[in-house]
């Protein structure tokens, strides 16, 4: 008799003497537990704020939040660390919907995660009667994630979770619901009946193997190319598949670019790496190779003068997703399949007798990316205070550099968009940021979730206005003493803290309290809080927080001047035809 037998109290009722019994609670943890599910991101509340004690006395570790949006992202970013799904556990309608977010963001990104919410009453709701927290969350779900289930009787709960796993991570992966209504916890039945109902999921993610025909087609387009370019995504990060992709690519002799989360994949310093070289690359490659990176806004969708149209570039696409293909541009050369089998069949395709790409090609973009490496190095160096952007990153560069297994978390707008130009990566899944949404908001939910995953040290960037959406979090960090310093770049507000209102006394919208001190809020948990004015005070600081593993939060104090309106995607703000933009 398994271990869940003994959980339910004896049961007055003379039939059920001789039994044991196990309930919907017990259900939904041994459930989880047979499928190696050993951690849950939760807010408790009801219906759930049992289930979440019942699981950490299970052996579960349950990391409990302040808002569930911060519990969303540090499951959808646990999903894409693991390649196992993040579970996020919410109560009902307003907790559910705060968790949607994280939901939908992980469908977006292709990260495996599960939101599990408890519900109200399905007859009450269906009824529409005005149940506490009363919402057909189902439905709502349906629209925002991959799958969606709902589970009405505790011997269904043993598929309902198999389905919620294997939706999550087979295939291109993303984000589940499981609808929990608050009754199917207290619902009873026999022990034995009820381990037998589980199921355990076999073999999630399938490896799904490549054509050969159409390994052979990817090789001949790749064979013809003169100006070859090998962009890689964070779906290739993902597929953890890093030693094939590592031979491929040298074997190749091509170029790479990585997509901002698959820095580090290969080394950002490799002599192939064509990172700060992107737009030579991407205007002059007669053929270029996507590995797990969508042609969506973050690439210009394949097209238009930076991919230096008119060209005849021809296009080979390695994804899981049949249906990314042709998406934007056409793909000449589609392989459809896990990256990791992509991979290989095109390794062994290649033979011993591959000659690699032009060496002219490789040396021209080798001597673009040394002018660009050697015309930002004196920027980085400079000790000014209050510190510039350039200032406080060569700092953070050189850190990274030192300790190339920390977890680097980064958001913001000028915060981010230089902060992935300036610090190089050199190890896998190292670097997680705002993703295809470009989402404010991340910060600590990844943060908290990198380190209780991974266990390395944690470094999250963060500009001023980013770190907001997230920042009562701190409380987490440090309640769970993990090992996380987060900067925060403080210019003052959103790009700048420079703009004026001149239509009244009200501050301009972009602009935040000046001279904010957010060191202080780490300070009111128990954390170490420190203010930065200069690039020597925020090496010393990081390096001492980094050394210690306490939780700390650094107020890096930046020029409010010093940022630009959306960092880097300036372009993509809608003009007024009518109107001046206002006085800034
Ligand atoms: P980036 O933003 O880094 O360019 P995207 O999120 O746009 O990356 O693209 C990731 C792609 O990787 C998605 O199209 C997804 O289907 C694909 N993908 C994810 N995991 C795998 C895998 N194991 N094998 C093949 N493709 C994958
Ligand atoms: C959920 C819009 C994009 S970038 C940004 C906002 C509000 C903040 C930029 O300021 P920050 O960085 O962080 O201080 P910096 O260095 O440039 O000053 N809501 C969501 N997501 C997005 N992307 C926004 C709003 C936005
Ligand atoms: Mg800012």
């Amino acid at each position: 008799m398994s271990a869940l037998a003994k959980r339910i109290d004896p049961v007055e009722s003379e039939a059920a003497e001789q039994r044991e019994l196990t309930d919907g609670f017990h259900l939904v943890i041994d459930a989880l537990k047979l499928n190696g599910v050993k951690t849950v991101y939760n807010v408790p509340g009801i219906p759930i704020t049992d289930l979440g004690r019942m699981m950490q006395a299970e052996g579960i570790r349950v990391l409990s939040f302040r808002h569930e949006q911060n519990a969303g992202y540090a499951a959808s970013i646990a999903g894409y660390l693991t390649k196992r799904p993040g579970i996020c556990l919410t109560v009902s309608a307003p907790g559910f919907l705060n968790g949607l977010t994280a939901l939908a963001h992980a469908t977006t990104n292709c990260f495996p995660m599960i939101l599990i919410s408890g519900s109200s009453e399905r007859e009450v709701v269906d009824l529409q009667q005005g149940d506490y927290e009363e919402m057909d969350q189902l439905a709502v779900a349906k629209t925002m994630c991959k799958a969606a289930f709902r589970v009405l009787h505790a011997a269904d709960i043993g598929i309902g979770v198999a389905r919620a796993i294997r939706a999550a991570v087979s295939g291109r992966p993303g984000g589940v619901y499981l609808d929990l209504p608050a009754k199917l916890f207290g619902q009873v039945m026999d022990a034995t009946a009820g381990e037998k109902s589980l199921v355990k999921v076999i073999d999630p993610a399938p490896a799904q193997i490549p054509a050969p025909e159409a390994v052979k087609r990817a090789l001949e387009v790749l064979k013809s190319a003169k100006k070859p370019l090998i962009i890689l995504g964070k779906g290739a990060a993902y597929a953890q598949a890093d030693e094939q992709i590592r031979t491929f690519v040298e074997k190749s002799g091509s170029p790479f670019l990585p997509m901002s989360m698959a820095k580090g994949l290969l080394p950002d310093t490799h002599p192939q790496c064509a990172g700060a070289a992107r737009s030579t690359v991407l205007k002059e490659s007669d053929v270029v190779l996507l590995i797990g990176a969508r042609l969506n806004w973050l690439l210009s969708h394949g097209k238009g003068k930076s991919w230096g149209e008119p060209h005849s570039k021809k296009l080979i696409q390695i994804d899981i997703e049949p249906k990314e293909m042709d998406s934007n541009v056409e793909i000449a050369a589609p392989l459809v399949g896990d990256i990791g089998s992509c991979v290989s069949a095109l390794l062994e395709g290649m033979g011993n007798k591959w000659t690699p790409a032009p060496a002219e090609w490789l040396n021209a973009v080798k001597t673009k990316r040394e002018e660009n490496v050697a015309k930002m190095a004196p920027r980085l160096m400079n000790n000014n205070s209050p510190m510039d952007y350039h200032g406080a990153l060569g700092v953070l560069r050189t850190i990274i550099k030192e300790r190339p297994d920390a977890i680097l978390v980064n958001e913001g707008a000028n915060t981010l968009d230089l902060a992935r130009g300036v610090i190089d990566m050199y190890r896998p899944r190292k670097r997680i940021d705002v993703g295809t949404w470009g989402i404010m908001g991340i910060g600590m939910g990844y943060s908290i979730a990198a380190a209780v995953e991974t266990r390395n040290p944690v470094l999250a960037i963060e500009g001023d206005s980013a770190f907001g959406f997230s920042g009562m979090e701190i409380e987490t960090i440090c309640r769970y003493n993990l090992p996380v310093c987060v900067v925060v770049f403080n210019n003052d507000g959103i790009y700048r803290g420079t703009d004026r209102n001149s239509a009244g006394s009200d501050p301009a919208t972009t602009v935040f309290v000046k001279g904010a001190r957010y060191d202080r809020m780490i300070e009111a948990f128990g954390g170490v809080g420190v203010n930065a004015t200069s690039p020597d005070e925020l090496r010393r600081a990081v390096n001492e927080a980094m050394d210690s593993g306490k939780p700390t939060l650094i107020n890096a104090v930046i020029d409010p001047a010093a940022g630009s309106e959306s960092g880097r995607i300036g372009n993509l703000n809608p003009q007024s035809a009518i109107r001046k933009k206002p006085t800034q």
